[in-house]
C-alpha cells in the first residue's frame, strides 16, 4: 500500500521491447497522449501507481516481474502487471470489449455481438484488476479508472476498500438508456459505476445519458445541475445539450458527475509545428502536390470513424465536379489497432476496394486521386501533413471526441486550413466554428467538402482562429478526474 493516486488503464505506459536480449522499456509516445497525459499526474503526488495487464505467456519476455518500480521525469511510480493469459486477453478485450460493449457504446445496435462474451471471465479479469489496485493504492489514495473495459472494477474495490477515492473516465460515447439496456449486464455495470466518487465523461450529452441509463435501472435522483456553458452551445451540432446533471444521489450516497473533455498537448505540438524538419517536410509535402489541394482525413480502422461512407463521398465529389479532377487529392491514413479482428479486417478491406475503384475510375498517369495510408505515419510527419492540408476531413459516425481534429487545429499555428467536422464527434461541442457535417446524409457530406475547398481565405482564417482559440483554451493539462483533487494525503492522516 504505497500509492497516493493509482491510473487503471488497459496498457501499459511504455513499450517493453527485446534490444540485444534485453527487455529495455521505451517511453511510450501515444501519438494521442493520453498515457503521456496520465503519468504527468504522478508529478503531483509522492508516489504513483500504474495497473495494466500483460500476457503471462510472453514468448519474448517469460519470466517478467509482476511489479516493477519506475523513476523517470514523470515521477516516481510502480507498474503493476496483471499476468493474464492469451485466451483471456481475447475473451475480455476483443470478445467482450469490443465486439460486444463497443458497437453499444458508439450505438451501432446491429453490429454488437453478444453470444460469445464469457461473463464469467470478464468478472474475472476485472476482479484481479481490482485486487491489484487494492493492494497498491494508499490510505484514502485516488484511483483513476480509465474506460469501458474496466467496468466492474470500481464495484469490487469499493467493497475491498471503502477508503479509496475513485473516479472512473469514459473515452467513447455513452448512449441513450434505448440503447445501452440492450447489454443484458446493464445492472452489474451500472450498480459498479455508482460506487464511484465521480463518473467522467467528454460532453454535457454523454453524462445526461448515463443519468439517464442510471435511472432506467436504480432509485437514483439528480441533485445538482448546472446550465452548459454558452461556447458549447451550438446549433451546428447533434450533440448540443443546454442542461447536465453533475450530482446525483444513490441511497445516501452521493456521486459527481462530471464532464472534463479531453484536449491535447498545445505546447508539444505547437513546437513541432514550428520545428524547421516539419517546415522542410511540409514545403516538400506541397511541392509534390503541383498545386493540387489536399483533403486530408486520419483515424484508426474502425466502422465508427466513418471511412468508406467519407470515400464514397470524395467518389461522388469527384463525379459531380469535373474540373476538381486533377486539381484535388485525398490522402486517407486509416491505421488498423487489431488486423486480427474480423470487423477491422473487412473494414480495411472495403477501403483498399473503394480506394483501387476511385483510382480506377478517375485516376490518370501524372495524377492519383486518393492515397490511402494503412500503416502508422511518424508523430512528426503527421504534424506536417496537418500544416500542409487545405482541409481535414473528420467524419465519424459516432466518436467519444476526436482528438485529430484538435491536433489538426494546434499544428496550424500559420492560422489557415479548414475543419471539415461530423456533428456526432464529441469535440464538434468545443468546435463550433467547424464546418459541419452529418455522415450519414450523403447532400450534407457533399456540400461540406465543397464548401470547404470554395471557402474564402479572411473566413477560413476567421474560422481557424477562432478554433484554435477553443484548443488553446482546453488544453490536455486541465483534464482532471472530475472534481476528485490528485495530491497526495497529509502523512499524518496515512495508515
Ligand atoms: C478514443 C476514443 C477519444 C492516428 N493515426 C496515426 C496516429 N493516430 C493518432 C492520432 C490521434 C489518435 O491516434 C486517435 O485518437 P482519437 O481521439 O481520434 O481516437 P481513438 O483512438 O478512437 O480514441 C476517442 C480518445 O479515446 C481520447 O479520449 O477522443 O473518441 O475513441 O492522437 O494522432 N498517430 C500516428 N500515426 C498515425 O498514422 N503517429
Amino acid at each position: 500500500m504505497s500509492s497516493d493516486l493509482v491510473i487503471v488503464y488497459h496498457r501499459q505506459p511504455y513499450e517493453e521491447v527485446k534490444e540485444n536480449g534485453r527487455i529495455v522499456f521505451r517511453e511510450n509516445k501515444s501519438p494521442n497522449g493520453i498515457v503521456p497525459t496520465l503519468k504527468s499526474f504522478f508529478g503531483s503526488v509522492d508516489h504513483g501507481g500504474w495497473v495494466a495487464w500483460k500476457l503471462a505467456d510472453d514468448p519474448e519476455n517469460p519470466d517478467f516481474e509482476k511489479r516493477i518500480e519506475v523513476n523517470d521525469a514523470y515521477g516516481q511510480y510502480s507498474v503493476s502487471r496483471l499476468p493474464l493469459s492469451a485466451e483471456q486477453v481475447r475473451e475480455f478485450y476483443h470478445v467482450t470489449s469490443k465486439e460486444a460493449f463497443w458497437p453499444i457504446l458508439h450505438s451501432f445496435k446491429e453490429r454488437y455481438n453478444y453470444d460469445p462474451v464469457d461473463w464469467a471471465n470478464f468478472q474475472t479479469v476485472n476482479r484481479r484488476f481490482a485486487e491489484a489496485v487494492a493492494e497498491e493504492a494508499a490510505r484514502n489514495a485516488l484511483v483513476w479508472v480509465h474506460d469501458y473495459n474496466l467496468w466492474l472494477v470500481p464495484g469490487y474495490l469499493r467493497e475491498m476498500r471503502p477508503d479509496l477515492r475513485i473516479a472512473f473516465f469514459h473515452h467513447t460515447p455513452f448512449p441513450s438508456a434505448d440503447t445501452f439496456n440492450v447489454l443484458p449486464w446493464r445492472k452489474e455495470i451500472v450498480e459498479s459505476l455508482l460506487s464511484c466518487d465521480d463518473i467522467g465523461f467528454h460532453i454535457p450529452r454523454y453524462a445526461a445519458n448515463f443519468v439517464s441509463v442510471a435511472r432506467s435501472l436504480f432509485d437514483v435522483d439528480v441533485v445538482e445541475r448546472v446550465r452548459v456553458p454558452d461556447a458549447w452551445i451550438s446549433e451546428g451540432t447533434a450533440l448540443t445539450e443546454r442542461v447536465m446533471p453533475t450530482q446525483i444521489a444513490v441511497d445516501d450516497r452521493k456521486v459527481c458527475v462530471s464532464v472534463t473533455p479531453v484536449g491535447v498537448d498545445g505546447d508539444f505540438i505547437n513546437e513541432r509545428a514550428r520545428a524547421l524538419e516539419t517546415s522542410k517536410k511540409t514545403a516538400e509535402i506541397r511541392q509534390e502536390l503541383n498545386d493540387e489541394r489536399l483533403i486530408l482525413s486520419v483515424g484508426r480502422t474502425d466502422y465508427t470513424k466513418g471511412g468508406i461512407e467519407q470515400l464514397c463521398s470524395y467518389e461522388r465529389l469527384l463525379e459531380n465536379n469535373p474540373d476538381l479532377r486533377g486539381n484535388v487529392r485525398l490522402m486517407h491514413v486509416s491505421v488498423s489497432a487489431n488486423r486480427n479482428m474480423t470487423a477491422y479486417a473487412e473494414i480495411q478491406s472495403d477501403i483498399e476496394q473503394i480506394v483501387g475503384r476511385i483510382n480506377g475510375r478517375f485516376g490518370r498517369l501524372d495524377w492519383q486521386p486518393v492515397t490511402l495510408i494503412s500503416r502508422a505515419v511518424p508523430f512528426a510527419d503527421l504534424v506536417a501533413y496537418y500544416r500542409a492540408a487545405d482541409v481535414a476531413w473528420i467524419t465519424p459516425l459516432a466518436d467519444g471526441m476526436n482528438l485529430v481534429c484538435k491536433e489538426f487545429v494546434a499544428s496550424r499555428v500559420d492560422g489557415d486550413g479548414v475543419l471539415v467536422l461530423s456533428e456526432f464527434a464529441g469535440a464538434a461541442v468545443e468546435l463550433s466554428e467547424a464546418v459541419f457535417t452529418n455522415p450519414f446524409s450523403h447532400k450534407s457530406m457533399d456540400r461540406a467538402i465543397l464548401q470547404a475547398l470554395n471557402m474564402p481565405e479572411h473566413e477560413r482564417r476567421q474560422r481557424m482562429g477562432s478554433l484554435r482559440e477553443a484548443v488553446e483554451g482546453n488544453d490536455v493539462r486541465q483534464w482532471t478526474p472530475g472534481r476528485l483533487t490528485v495530491s497526495s494525503a497529509p502523512k499524518a492522516s496515512a495508515a
